[in-house]
């Protein structure tokens, strides 16, 4: 691991990108540029925060986030993979899988022509990681920064057998007042109810909050828009090679429970992930890969 001096001597842009550290002994990239302000954290490749210039933040951090060694971060974007949710045959392996909550290595940085910033990471893979995901599936995560926010998750199948994987970039976007916002893009499409014991049931019209959300929509590649009456905006999700889209919000009892959403935090997130879970769980074939990529923008 590269100290804080040693991360800005080779990965640090002027008047763009520098390295700071957070609690714990984590370290994190600080993108301050004409654009956007956002953070991202060693541990996990995890976005903490994104803001572009001039509004308010669009990707949301938990007033009671706690940044501590092998635990994720409340909020950002948790990186869910190899497997989404609890692990299908084992019952004591971390949730949303080991992605999430190791270090990974910054790989490059780039200031790009357009003024995005843009951060290019390789999970590292340890022994306990072996432990649980031994085949050769090479991990990198390339995030550009700018206006807009785009991901990309590399999955390399380096193994001599296919690899069966889910997986979801689980992102918590802040909103004005939860109860007063639409997701639309789903309508129509089939989903797994996570509250009521994972029922299939079909989706009528767009999606409003006033209780505990968990849902899996399952086959579906359609972009999905966050409408925000209060904050007067729009959030714009596109993606590809994706075919679940995860809409979430705990509500209080469950939020208190957490312990790091902050006090009324659950009204001010909503999480739209876009992966591949359940039915639409991925197979790569040996020496194929697989993109899984999101963009989000914001319109007024
Ligand atoms: O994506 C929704 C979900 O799977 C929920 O069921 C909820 O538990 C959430 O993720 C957060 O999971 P975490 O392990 O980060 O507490």
């Amino acid at each position: 691991m590269y100290s804080i001096a040693e991360l800005n001597k080779r990965f640090g842009i002027a008047d763009k990108l520098e390295f700071t550290p957070l609690a714990d002994g984590l370290q994190a990239a600080h993108i301050q540029s004409s654009l956007c302000e956002a953070r991202v954290s060693l541990q996990g490749a995890q976005v903490l925060d994104w803001t572009p210039a001039g509004e308010k933040p669009v990707v949301w951090l938990s007033p009671g986030a706690s940044f501590i060694k092998g635990k994720s971060v409340r909020g950002g974007v948790p990186v869910c993979w190899p497997w989404f949710g609890a692990h299908e045959a084992q019952a004591d392996y971390p949730a949303h899988g080991f992605a999430r909550t190791v270090a990974w290595e910054v790989l490059s940085s780039e200031a790009l022509a357009d003024e995005r910033v843009r951060l290019h990471f390789r999970l590292l893979v340890d022994d306990t990681i072996n432990s649980m995901w031994p085949d050769t599936t090479p991990l990198e995560l390339t995030i550009s920064m700018g206006k807009s926010l785009e991901l990309e998750l590399l999955t390399r199948n380096e193994a001599s057998q296919p690899i069966r994987l889910s997986e979801a970039l689980h992102t918590y976007f802040a909103v004005g007042d939860i109860r007063q916002v639409h997701v639309s893009g789903l309508e129509d499409g089939d989903y797994l109810d996570k509250t009521e014991g994972f029922a299939r049931k079909r989706q009528q019209g767009d999606i409003s909050f006033n209780s505990e959300v968990d849902r899996v929509y399952l086959a579906t590649e359609r972009q999905c828009v966050i409408d925000d009456p209060v904050w007067q905006r729009r959030i714009v999700i596109d993606k590809r090679g994706s075919r679940s889209t995860v809409v979430w919000n705990p509500w209080l009892e469950k939020a208190r429970a957490m312990g790091d959403m902050g006090e009324q935090g659950y009204l001010s997130m909503v999480c739209v992930e876009s992966g591949n879970a359940a039915s639409d769980v991925v197979t790569i074939a040996p020496g194929d890969e697989h993109r899984l990529w999101v963009q989000y923008k914001l319109e007024s």
